[in-house]
């Protein structure tokens, strides 16, 4: 949480004639103390009190959008990239709905953001009212809380408005929580919306003073006991794996992770989006990334590990996850401090709720150091051999697999890296060579929606002002076309879209049911044949086709050097591609 420099804090001037503005402004400016800095709006009516309030606010940005769905996804990408709480207002009726995939998203993948619903008083709810729908809790589970306010009114107390106050800074603390996640306060506003003759303005934000609510939380650190078990498993075991899912923790965590592998002499199994494959500490240490290329052809290579320690969430690679389910071992750890499960194969022997980079970082300083094992050796040595036999075999012929070992080879150091749903992904994770500079890399992995890719990449921009890239298949972009206004609007000139386009979901050559011809093509790859060049033009975007290895290294080079936003289209046959990634994997395996 932010630290608030100041005991005392100023309160809006909330003797405006009209309740509706004085409720919207107490909140947002309790919002803006706890460190809420952003807010995502789409136009509406019911809407006017929030919006004017976020409007006024000094301290607080406001990200126009026109569509709901894609405005709740920039919102994502915001809070992916800052870490922190962003704030959704839209109007009543089904605009909130469409914040909908981008809330479960949100649950699923521990992302706070902050859903201001607005709503028709009680009494027009229920009632055939226009644009009235049932938006209490609306949200289901995919909150971590819903909150109904109460009606603004002229002859609310005192408390009343402590309640207002205090409703936004536990919404953002809760938000922002050792577990974090989405929250809905839904704000039932009576007509008149608008302020009754005076303007907001920042003035409206400057008044009295008044001390308020702080919430704060500590780290959870694991106690002594849990210590001693930890070592004493780490020292009974020289066969074990260090695995880091999605969503592991930023900041000092890939350091002190890769400290410990080196301490425990365990590999270091690393996820793509673990923001552990791709850094400083590679050189060191035995990452290990080859897993989902090397585990399909021989599902147990290297002898099963005793140990499994394990950070986020579940891995990408479904190899990955069967070769661990197989395993047996006799201890699998996993170390989360938002204590949120995350294991379908229920193999977890301890569950442990505590800071991962304390536990890392005291755990490795407990160890003594421990030789380089056969074990640690065989598995180094494997993936080295690997990249270096499958390097030579991406040259060519060119297909997406060559776009997405381009796209990681190329990128800038501290890039923005988003990988969309659907092939992107897995071929970041199984092409994507471990290296020493440092990425940032990003996807909607909780619920894997193909819906709002754009979206969230655009807001990670937005808020990294670092090069971004987004690498994404055609449908993925289709879903989420009207995102891209968002480059305009606010201005994006750092980001670069990738556009994989096989005509079609080319993940589906991988299923059984791609044999089934017909319906497979016509109802599962869907091919469209749409011409995305003129939407991208619409929308004020660069265009560059490259069908090539040397002219997208070129297009994407170019664009990396210089400000702007543009789409590099690639255009591949989905069959072909799915052939030569399979015809990869035989060789590169072969003789081992
Ligand atoms: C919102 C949503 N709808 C449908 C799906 C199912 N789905 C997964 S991948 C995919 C096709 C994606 O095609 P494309 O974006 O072109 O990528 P490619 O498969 O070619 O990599 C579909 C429809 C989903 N994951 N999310």
């Amino acid at each position: 949480m932010t630290p608030i420099p100041n005991s005392q804090f100023p309160i809006p001037n909330s003797q405006s004639e009209n309740p509706n503005i004085t409720w919207a402004v107490t909140f947002v400016n309790e919002l803006a103390r706890a460190g809420l800095t952003a807010v995502c709006i789409a136009p509406g009516s019911r809407s006017t009190p929030l919006t004017l309030a976020f409007d006024a606010h000094p301290d607080i940005q406001v990200y126009l959008h026109l569509d709901e769905r894609s405005a709740a996804f920039f919102a994502l990408g915001l809070a992916l990239e800052s870490d922190r709480p962003v704030a959704l207002v839209c109007t009543s009726g089904t605009a909130t709905a469409n914040f909908y995939p981008a809330v479960i998203e949100a649950h699923m993948s521990q992302v706070p953001l902050l859903v201001l619903s607005t709503d028709r008083p009680p009494e027009l709810r229920h009632s055939g009212a226009n644009q009235t729908i049932d938006q209490v809790k609306m949200f289901g589970n995919h909150v971590l809380w819903a909150v109904d306010m109460d009606v603004p009114t002229a002859e609310a107390t005192e408390l009343a408005l402590r309640n207002v106050k205090t409703t936004a800074v536990r919404a953002y603390a809760t938000a922002n929580g050792l577990r974090k996640g989405p929250v809905q306060v839904n704000f039932p506003f009576r007509k008149p919306l608008e302020p009754g003759g005076e303007q907001l303005s920042v003035n409206s934000y400057q008044l009295a003073v008044e001390a308020q609510t702080v919430m704060e939380r500590g780290e959870v650190m694991p106690s002594s006991r849990q210590m001693s078990q930890l070592v004493e498993v780490v020292r009974q075991y020289e066969r074990g794996l260090i695995v880091c899912g999605p969503r592991c923790p930023g900041g000092d965590f890939p350091v002190a992770v890769a400290r410990l592998a080196r301490a425990c002499g365990y590999p270091l199994v690393a996820d793509p989006l673990s923001g552990v494959r791709f850094g400083r500490w590679q050189e060191e240490t035995a990452v290990i990334a080859s897993y989902e290329s090397q585990l399909v052809r021989n599902r147990n290579p290297w002898g099963h590990p005793d140990v499994v320690i394990r950070f986020g969430q579940v891995p990408t690679s479904k190899w990955l996850n069967d070769y661990l389910d197989n395993a047996h071992a006799a201890h699998v750890i996993h170390v989360r401090e938002n204590g949120v499960w995350a294991d379908d194969s229920h193999r977890v022997t301890m569950f442990l709720q505590a800071s991962e980079t304390a536990v890392c970082t005291q755990l490795a300083a407990q160890l003594p150091k421990r030789r380089p094992t056969t074990w640690l050796t065989t598995i180094a040595e494997s993936e080295r051999r690997h990249w270096a036999k499958l390097r030579p075999l991406l040259a060519e012929p060119f297909f997406d697999v060559t776009v997405v070992a381009e796209v990681v080879r190329l990128m800038p150091r501290n890039g923005r890296l988003i990988m969309g749903n659907s092939l992107p992904i897995r071929h970041l994770d199984q092409f994507g060579q471990p290296h020493n500079r440092p990425l940032h890399i990003f996807g909607n992995r909780g619920a894997s929606g193909i819906d709002g890719n754009v979206s969230t990449a655009l807001g990670v921009a937005a808020a990294s002002h670092a090069p971004t890239v987004l690498v994404v298949g055609d449908i993925t972009f289709y879903h989420d076309l009207n995102g891209l206004l968002a480059v305009r609007q606010h201005g994006l000139d750092n980001v670069v879209i990738v556009l994989l386009n096989n005509n079609g979901g080319g993940i589906f050559n991988r299923l059984p049911v791609a044999t089934l011809e017909p319906p497979f093509t016509k109802l599962f790859i869907t091919p469209h044949g749409l011409d995305f060049a003129p939407v991208v033009g619409m929308y004020g975007l660069g265009y560059t086709q490259a069908n090539s290895r040397e002219a997208f290294t070129a297009a994407f080079q170019a664009a990396m050097a210089e400000p702007g936003a543009r789409v590099i289209e690639v255009r591949t046959n989905g069959r072909f591609d799915e052939a030569r990634r399979r015809e990869i994997v035989r060789l590169v395996n072969e003789g081992v």
